[in-house]
């Protein structure tokens, strides 16, 4: 049934096609249905002796309604929450402050020729493991500025350490092999951080009483920062993002 598809280059392929050919089939049969109809208007309505047809708009209420209904189903996330931003504590802890890295590596998965997470923070000092799940060539390059850049070859199952030295918000990680592949690292001098789950939400533990700057970022949507005091307790922060 596949002679006819291109050469399935991904592990995803296999769902691609069948997607494809679902598509074709609906489209197919949608089409089939669509110039039946039309072929039998023309019959049935076709010019009478002695009478002349006249052409008539039809309805321009309902032609507003079709094409504003998609419009705002696109733009419009169903519950308007945000995931993978990374929020951060920016200013306001003592100068030099750091928090010991913890002794467990960061882990950056490359899956499906994706990575997981996408969006991801690290401590100063901490390893990250970057993992080639996928056994194909992945090249991972980090584009940052205040750490060294590096440009890894991964051709088989393997995992890469790399430390990073200095704090950077964030880090862009990417594949030269596939240009659809790209991780953002936030790298800080504490573990002051977190990056928002599926429902929106993030939380920062352990943060002495004081007053911080904690920004919020997004890969599209930029920052966004917001002045916080934290007593004894837990305290909210919410963060809006405007499309733009
Ligand atoms: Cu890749």
């Amino acid at each position: 049934m596949s002679w006819w598809l291109p050469l399935q280059g991904s592990t995803f392929a296999p769902q691609i096609d069948g997607l494809f050919l679902a598509i074709l089939i609906i489209t197919g049969l949608a089409f089939v249905i669509v110039e039946t109809g039309l072929i039998w208007f023309v019959f049935k309505y076709r010019g009478r002796p002695g009478r002349k047809g006249h052409y008539t708009h039809g309805n321009a209420k309902a032609e507003v309604v079709w094409t504003a209904i998609p419009a705002v189903t696109v733009v419009v996330n169903p519950n308007g929450t945000l995931a993978n931003v990374f929020v951060y504590v920016k200013a306001g802890l003592p100068a030099g402050y750091t928090t010991p890295a913890p002794a467990s590596d960061v882990v950056l998965d490359q899956n499906g020729c994706r990575y997981h997470p996408h969006v991801l923070g690290i401590q100063v000092g901490q390893k990250l493991a970057i993992k080639n799940s996928d056994g194909i060539l992945h090249n991972i390059k980090a584009v940052g500025k205040a750490n060294r850049p590096f440009n890894v070859s991964q051709p088989i199952s393997m995992t890469t350490e790399r430390v990073f030295t200095a704090p950077e918000v964030m880090v862009p990680l990417e594949c030269n092999v596939h240009g659809w592949m790209h991780a953002y690292l936030g790298v800080l001098p504490h573990g002051f951080f977190a990056v928002t789950g599926a429902d929106g939400s993030f939380s920062i533990k352990g943060l002495p009483p004081g007053t911080y700057t904690i920004e919020a970022w997004h890969e599209k949507y930029g920052t966004q920062v917001a002045t916080v005091t934290v007593t004894a307790g837990a305290k909210t922060q919410d963060f809006t993002f405007t499309a733009r």
